[in-house]
């Protein structure tokens, strides 16, 4: 299996954490995203919406950052969705990555007074959420394991840290939990080279 993906990418990032604690055997391609590959007719045959991250299969492509993830976890072995979470990791996967991955994804590359907004608002409430859900003193939303639930939250901690956008001191706990994961550290340091090259691209739209 090979997954086109790009370690700037949050929802590559999402899926490259996941096969990482998985510890699934799938190459890893870097997409030429930033040169204009996701609209290549090549690349639309992998996922007609043109976006990134793909897995090629031997069932074809996957695309839809969750669907490839319980793809592989329906193969077994089951890691990120353990037997009595389903729900729950389901549930704050689908939190993280409406109100916290898409809205930051959106600021990262349109720095305007809207998008910032939005983001705040976005993130100010899921933060809230997430708080909540640890407040029980869990160390991960599932528990003592990082599962499906955790993976798009630890990204967007990130990408907030990067953008300068506001982030609870429960959640910062939280994210150097989930940092102090060699799978989690190593996609930070893969994606930070990328941030700094990519500044002077993201700047407030006209
Ligand atoms: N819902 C999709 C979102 C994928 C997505 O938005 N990917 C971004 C990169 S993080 C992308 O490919 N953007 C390029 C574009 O929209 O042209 C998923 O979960 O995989």
């Amino acid at each position: 299996m090979r997954l086109h993906y790009h370690p700037l990418s949050s929802y590559s990032r999402k899926v490259a954490i996941g096969i990482g604690l998985r510890g699934d055997s799938v190459e890893l391609r870097v997409l030429d995203a930033l040169g204009g590959e996701l609209k290549t007719p090549a690349f639309r045959a992998l996922n007609p919406f043109g976006k990134m991250p793909v897995l090629e299969s031997k069932e074809g492509p996957i695309y839809e950052s969750t669907s490839i993830l319980e793809y592989l976890e329906e193969r077994g072995p089951r890691r990120l969705l353990p037997a009595g979470q389903e729900r729950r990791a389901r549930h704050f996967d689908r939190v993280g990555d409406h109100y916290l991955l898409d809205p930051l994804g959106a600021y990262f590359w349109d720095k305007s007074d809207a998008a910032r907004d939005k983001a705040l608002a976005r993130t100010g409430t899921a933060w809230e959420v997430l708080g909540r859900a640890l407040a029980d003193g869990r160390k991960f939303l599932c528990g003592d394991e990082i599962t499906l639930a955790d993976l798009s939250a630890a990204v967007a901690a990130h990408i907030a840290e990067t953008e300068e956008v506001p982030v609870p001191d429960d959640i910062l706990r939280y994210q150097e939990r989930l940092e102090a994961h060699p799978v989690l550290r190593a996609s930070r340091e893969g994606a930070a080279p990328f941030v700094e090259a990519t500044k002077p691209r993201r700047v407030k739209k006209p």
